[in-house]
């Protein structure tokens, strides 16, 4: 096992509340975890550095990986639990979540398999919804309620025959504003005309009131679904809502806790459609078994998050209807190619849908010539 940190190029930035805004190239830095078997297959995934740290990967990950059976990832996660039992600091779920993909990875090159047919094979293309990213003050991009329209106009005629909105969070100033939001998703509306998909992804802090305001008018509107209006951790307003709104909610996006924090949800009725990821929900493992319970709940489960990992848990399970591709921005091209990678994971097509990948594994094409010249430290 190895990781190997290397230099490269980023086209956005992120502010000081983790959301995602258009920048100048800069130089960043990425990681490689690479998880090679006694016969030589290698199970590969990206991820940041700060996840796939020397001190993690000694102390924890190659202890438990290191002479097993790379496809006994049940006993992993068992391992893992104790281990993160007392030592969570040291062993966050997003680590475990790379290390997941990896293995999965590279049970897909071990069989010559795609990991979404591994996982299930439910479909070989998959609706993508544009995901925009969050508004800002920037001149040309998402500042106002007749921006998002404007672009929604554009993204429509790319062929997406969805679009999800996250608008205006701190610590942009004036942001959140109810009203605005409320503008926004009506602007939107208004352009893209009635037969069309749209969510909200708003901000994530709104009050019960505030989010039930919100939620009345995304009814009248006809939207899709409610994302993340309030904090995660309370179930009981998640409840609260769903019971109230006819949109529907859906959640939970970043609780912790893997597939048992998503059971809690399902079983206390605190949303309509639930929601995980391969990031959010600590790997594609417990991300699969949540779309599975889903599944006997009659539920729908979105999946958050784009790349690789969650363009093969799409593919793996009917319980999701889209791909969250994104995030998208006025002034971004989302489809330049970074030059760690050889081509985009999901280039979507005229139609709007997104094709799932044939390589075996996760499918994507790292360029390990560029890795190996700009590497920074492996351990
Ligand atoms: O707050 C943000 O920047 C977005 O909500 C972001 O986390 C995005 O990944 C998301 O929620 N997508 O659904
Ligand atoms: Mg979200």
């Amino acid at each position: 096992m190895s990781v190997q940190v290397f230099k490269t190029e980023a086209r956005t930035t992120v502010d000081s509340y983790g959301h995602r805004h258009p920048g100048p190239s800069a130089q960043t830095t990425q990681a490689l975890l690479s998880i090679t078997t006694t016969d030589g297959a290698v199970g590969r995934v990206l991820g940041k550095p700060n996840y796939l740290r020397r001190d993690q990967i000694e102390q924890h990950v190659g202890p438990v990986l290191v002479g097993s059976d790379p496809l006994a990832r049940e006993s992993f996660e068992k391992q893992f639990a104790i281990r993160q039992r007392t030592r969570a600091v040291e062993l966050p779920e997003h680590s475990l979540s790379y290390v997941d993909q990896a293995l999965w990875d590279l049970a897909g090159v071990m069989f010559g398999t795609p990991v979404w047919k591994l996982l299930g094979g439910a479909r070989e293309s998959v609706k993508a919804y544009a995901s925009t990213m969050c508004g800002d003050s920037l001149d040309g991009g998402l500042s106002s309620p007749q921006d998002y329209a404007t672009f929604a106009v554009e993204l429509k005629a790319r062929g997406y025959t969805g679009i999800k909105l996250h608008t205006w969070m701190p610590p942009l100033d004036n942001a959140p504003n109810l009203a605005r939001d409320i503008e926004a998703c009506a602007a939107v509306r208004d352009a893209v005309g009635p037969d069309f998909s749209l969510m909200l992804d708003g901000y994530h802090w709104y009050s019960r009131t505030e989010a039930l305001t919100l939620g009345r008018e995304l009814d009248r509107l006809r939207f899709d679904w409610f994302e993340e209006p309030m904090d995660e951790f309370s179930l009981r307003s998640y409840r609260w809502l769903s019971e109230q709104v006819a949109t529907p909610v859906i959640g939970p996006e970043t609780v912790p806790g893997r597939h048992r924090s998503r059971a809690e949800w399902i079983v206390n009725d605190a949303c309509d459609i639930l929601r995980v990821g391969a990031m959010n929900g600590g790997g594609i493992t417990p991300a699969l078994k949540t779309m599975h319970m889903a599944e006997g709940f009659g539920m729908e489960c979105e999946v958050h998050g784009n790349g690789a990992p969650n363009l093969a848990l799409v593919g793996g399970s009917s319980v999701a209807h889209w791909y969250e591709r994104g995030l998208l921005h006025p002034l971004v091209d989302y489809d330049w190619v970074p030059p760690h990678l050889l081509s985009i994971v999901d280039p979507v097509r005229p139609d709007g849908t997104v094709a799932m990948p044939l390589a075996p594994g996760l499918g994507e094409a790292v360029d390990l010539d560029y890795v190996a010249a700009n590497l920074v430290e492996e351990y």
